[in-house]
């Protein structure tokens, strides 16, 4: 027990423990599940966890022996990547510990009723080409997935858009006045950290900063870290759908919207005019927005992206079927459909789908008959869009947006 305990038996320093586990690649955005041979110590490392406010941990009521003989449980092997943790200081005891940081959110989905999910889910599945909105990839387990991606060799974007955005901050925060700072979708924060650190500590503490995201989970922890690393700032979460609630976005000006990670190419060619469109019309003169977009490139450099050795992205694709799960109590069931992605040429885009391994019966109490998948049939989960320079002038274009800086 010497991992959690000084040699008089007192607990140790919490940023001791927190570093030996971040070293280890036990890192607070996973869902932590502790176990040992009777119980106890596995309790205790989960009581430390706990105590410093990590946000999902949980005890495991199993031995190694158990949880390995289940194929559906995640094991890793080798020597552990090390981590870093956005706004984690070595030596910083607070920066992970339980905050009293009040992170103010104010939940818009709570107005959309379970009906019209489970209507939206099941439109999809009865669809010719069935498909399901790539909007339900990211509960909490789905998000932590996709996190798990922006970290693998073969997933590139995030890893440049990060280093674009380092190049190009010291240029994009010059003379930027803004009182706010929207960001649609916003994940782990880890792209606004990069605008944040080159900004004046004065300008800071003016701003209010409002991360946009499905996931509350994802909104509390990030903004956490970034009240911890930015102690002036004030953070508003919004729990909503970007493609829903535009009333979101302060309509009053000066404003900067971030929609960082390319996650326009997920809409549909039609949804991102009018998605567009709906920003446009919450924007005054000199507000600015900051999209990232991911470019065409080699064919094999995009497919492998959306293919990783690992297959963390096929388990995040995969995922999406327990949230449909979920919501439209439907018995899908994902070890009877292949991770299939490629990059569709005509329209520029990766697509994923889930591909039937056999003949399927889909069940849920919400549907008057089943639905049937042939084996082969796909469900088809996310487009990718990947953007050249014309493309991103001629949207431009047709919303009305000025084009300041590419
Ligand atoms: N901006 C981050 C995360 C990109 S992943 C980055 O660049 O790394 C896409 C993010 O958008 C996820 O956090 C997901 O929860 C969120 N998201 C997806 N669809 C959404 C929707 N319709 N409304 C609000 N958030 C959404
Ligand atoms: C969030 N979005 C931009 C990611 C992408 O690359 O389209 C989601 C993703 N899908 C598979 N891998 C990552």
């Amino acid at each position: 027990m010497e991992n959690y305990r000084n040699v008089d038996q007192t607990s140790r320093e919490y940023h001791e423990i927190a570093e030996n586990w971040i070293k280890s690649g036990i890192t607070p955005d996973k869902h932590l599940a502790f176990y040992c041979g009777t119980g106890w110590r596995g309790s205790e490392a989960w009581f430390n966890a706990w105590l410093m406010g990590w946000p999902r941990v949980s005890v495991y009521d199993g031995g190694w022996f158990e949880w390995s003989s289940d194929p559906d449980n995640p094991v890793e092997t080798g020597i552990p990547e090390h981590y870093q943790i956005p706004g984690y200081k070595m030596n910083d005891p607070e920066s992970l510990t339980r905050t009293d940081t009040p992170v103010e959110i104010t939940d818009f989905l709570i107005h959309e009723g379970e009906k019209e999910v489970v209507s939206e889910i099941l439109k999809g599945l009865s669809s010719p080409q069935k498909y399901i909105s790539s909007r339900f990839f990211y509960d909490d387990n789905g998000s932590a997935l996709f996190e798990a991606i922006t970290r693998l060799p073969e997933y590139y974007p995030t890893r440049t858009e990060k280093s674009i955005l380092k190049a190009a901050a010291p240029r994009i925060v010059n003379g930027l006045s803004v009182k706010n700072i929207v960001e649609l979708g916003s994940g782990d924060c880890s792209k606004i950290s990069i605008l944040l650190e080159a900004m004046p500590g004065n300008h800071i503490e003016r701003l209010v900063y409002l991360p946009v995201d499905v996931c509350k989970t994802t909104i509390l922890n990030s903004a956490r870290m970034l009240s911890k690393k930015y102690p002036g700032i004030r953070i508003h979460g919004i729990l909503s759908d970007f493609m829903k609630h535009f009333n979101v976005i302060p309509g009053n000006g000066n404003k900067l919207i971030c929609f960082f990670g390319s996650t326009l190419g997920n809409l549909t060619g039609k949804e991102e005019t009018s998605f567009l469109l709906n920003l446009r019309s919450r924007m005054n003169p000199g507000d600015q927005l900051l999209i990232g977009f991911d470019m065409v490139k080699d064919i094999r450099i995009l497919e492998k992206a959306y293919n990783d050795e690992q297959g963390t992205t096929a388990a995040f694709n995969k995922n999406i079927l327990r949230v449909v799960n979920h919501h439209a109590k439907t018995n899908l069931n994902p070890d009877q459909f292949d991770h299939y992605s490629f990059y569709n040429v005509a329209h520029a885009r990766i697509e994923m789908h889930l591909r039937a391994l056999a003949d399927i019966e889909v069940t849920s109490p919400y549907l008057n008959n089943s639905i049937f998948l042939k084996k082969g049939e796909t469900i088809h989960t996310e487009n990718s869009h990947k953007y050249d320079r014309d493309c991103i002038h001629r949207l431009a274009g047709i919303t009305g947006l000025q084009i300041k800086d590419i």
